[in-house]
């Protein structure tokens, strides 16, 4: 088989949310296959900074942008100057997100519209408008992290649940609209992994640690490392034919309905 079909040299990648965790293993994964990374981020520029210096550490062709996925005059800027100053985007990884671990009943309105517009209406957002270029080219990949909470609720993440459903289908629409345009959208849905966002519940002793670990054929929180082959392979030809498809990275959760912590 060619290694060709999983080639991402000399494209050029923009990865939401990549100075860290999922995000910057994906964009890590990429980068350490050739593809040139445009680093985004919102919290700080050192932060930017500090994530580019790690990417260059690494041999990877890596520059920064600070920009607020959920501001679309931030995001039409910073797409013409990331066009004039590095080139075509060849590959989209909306990756930022928020999560507010609080019960529906209790949720303040604000907080749920904020979930939803960072981890839903920012794809939609950033997508718009570094679609158009690709449409122009007849050429694109865009990637949308979605979430077991895609497919299964749970206590506390609502807001979560209810823009990472929406992600799903805002994944497929995307398929049906830009397909047509050898544009491929497809999302990834990453199961439990070790990361800052799942700090507070993967603590030793915390119920939620057990269960998952207890949930999770696996056995074990995934490695964010362990998302970098769907990245390549949905941004690369290998998935040429592949359209509003969401692969799972997770264990094996979503396979199963788990059993009681006695059963080995
Ligand atoms: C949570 C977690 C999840 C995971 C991930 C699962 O509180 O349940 O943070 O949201 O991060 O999205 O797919």
């Amino acid at each position: 088989m060619s290694t060709s079909l999983f080639n991402v040299k000399g494209k050029n990648a923009l990865v939401t949310g990549s100075t860290h965790g999922l995000g910057m293993a994906m964009a890590r994964g990429l980068g350490l296959a050739g593809a040139t990374i445009i680093v985004n981020g919102n919290s700080s520029q050192e932060k930017i900074d500090k994530a580019v210096a790690e990417y260059k550490s690494e041999g990877i062709n890596a520059v920064g942008y600070k920009f607020n996925v959920a501001d679309e005059g931030q995001v039409m800027k910073a797409i013409s100057m990331i066009e004039t100053e590095v080139g075509q985007i060849d590959i989209l990884i909306n990756n930022a997100g928020i999560i507010k671990r609080t019960p529906l009943i209790d949720m303040e309105v604000s907080d749920f519209k904020q979930v939803i517009d960072i981890d839903l209406v920012s794809p939609f957002i950033v997508s718009k408008h570094v679609v158009k270029g690709m449409i122009a080219r007849k050429a694109g990949k865009v990637i949308n992290i979605c979430s077991m909470m895609s497919e299964l609720g749970r206590n506390s993440v609502g807001a979560y649940a209810a823009a990472k459903g929406g992600l799903k289908m805002l994944t497929q629409n995307m398929a049906t609209e830009w397909a047509k345009h050898n544009v491929q959208v497809n999302g990834i849905g990453p199961g439990y992994f070790a990361t800052s966002q799942t700090e507070p519940i993967r603590v030793d002793g915390h119920p939620f640690n057990d269960f998952i670990i207890n949930r999770t054929p696996a056995a074990k929180w995934g490695d964010p490392n362990d998302l970098a082959g769907a990245a390549i392979f949905l941004s690369s030809k290998a998935s040429d034919f592949v359209n509003g498809h969401i692969l799972y990275v997770d264990g094996g959760i979503l396979a199963t309905i788990g059993k009681p912590s006695n059963e080995d």
